[in-house]
């Protein structure tokens, strides 16, 4: 009997973000030196992509500023070959210009790219904090009820428009169907290539529920607009929708992307104490299914990247 081949499944892992704040857990890294460590663990726990943001080394603001991320890029290219993908959605306070700086700067094989606009709340997360470590998250935080996360046609066809010439490719966040169509449109206009990653995101405020029939029915949209076998796909959910919503993915097919940019917690009640935690988690998860992680040399071939 033939043997099937063992699912390789690409595991991202989002260390750090802009939407938490240092209060709402410890564990979430914002030193540049706690960064880098934190990634470095999670790529040798089995993450083949390291999604990264920058924060402010005194007080955990989020930042786009590239001498921050020199801080701590370097060091993770020094221990680890794990894919740098750099945020170009920064946080919601930031002009595209502060967004795009650091990708620019260091021109890494992957960068996210927002598909559309949303509005982007924190509320969940902010009921859990008791305490405020640093003055500015507090207003932050409440301040997220009026918070819009623009990512106009405009704004998108200038981020292509600067980071393809330099070969970098995209992890494509989709908040809701709609953004699926946002990517047709960029086809049409040559401004997107075939054999691109789309990452399903559910659960945040403002964005597609976590449901499972909403999972459903973003894969169906996404294969009947794209072509089934024209394009790589990932799932994450927001919070504690995180590990199951994961696992459903996974089983239709899906990679998968963790860490505390979409989670703080490892299970029901209980904060995740590392990045890593959650990524060993997740290749527990995925060796119960007979899938593997993939390398990073692995998920490099399946998506086309420069290397
Ligand atoms: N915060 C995540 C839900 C970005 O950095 O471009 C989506 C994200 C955005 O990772
Ligand atoms: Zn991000």
């Amino acid at each position: 009997m033939e043997q099937s081949a063992v699912a390789k499944v690409i595991i991202s892992c989002a260390v750090t973000g802009s939407a938490h704040v240092p209060s709402m857990s410890d564990a979430l890294p914002y030193r540049p030196e706690d960064i880098a460590q934190q990634a470095i663990a999670a790529a040798k726990a089995g993450a083949a992509i390291l999604h990264l943001h920058a924060r402010d080394p005194e007080d955990g603001r989020p930042t786009g500023d590239p001498s921050i991320y020199q801080r701590f890029i370097p060091i993770i290219q020094e221990a680890t070959d794990a894919v740098i993908n750099i945020t170009t959605g920064g946080a919601v306070t930031m002009s595209v210009q502060e967004r795009l700086a650091a990708a620019t700067v260091f021109r890494p094989e992957m960068c996210s790219l927002n598909m559309g606009s949303i509005n982007f709340a924190f509320f969940p997360a902010a009921s859990r904090i008791a305490s405020w470590k640093f003055p500015w998250e507090r207003a932050y935080v409440e301040g997220s009820e009026d918070f819009v996360f623009k990512n106009s046609f405009r704004d998108i066809g200038h981020i292509l428009q600067t980071l393809r010439p330099l070969g970098t490719r995209f992890e494509l966040e989709c908040y809701d169907v709609g953004h699926l169509y946002n990517i047709a449109h960029f086809l049409d206009r040559g401004l997107l290539d075939p054999g691109f990653f789309v990452q399903m995101i559910f659960g945040i405020l403002g964005g597609i529920g976590a449901d499972l029939d909403n999972l459903m029915f973003m894969k169906q949209a996404a294969d009947r607009l794209f072509g089934k076998d024209q394009f790589s796909w990932s799932v994450l959910a927001a919070g504690r929708h995180q590990m199951p919503f994961i696992t459903q993915a996974a089983l239709m097919g899906a990679h998968v992307r963790v860490g505390l940019e979409d989670s703080l917690f490892i299970a029901k009640g209980a904060l995740a104490t590392s990045n890593a935690q959650q990524v060993e988690k997740t290749v527990r998860i995925l060796s119960e299914m007979g899938h593997e992680p993939a390398t990073a040399d692995e998920a490099r071939a399946l998506l086309g990247l420069r290397g």
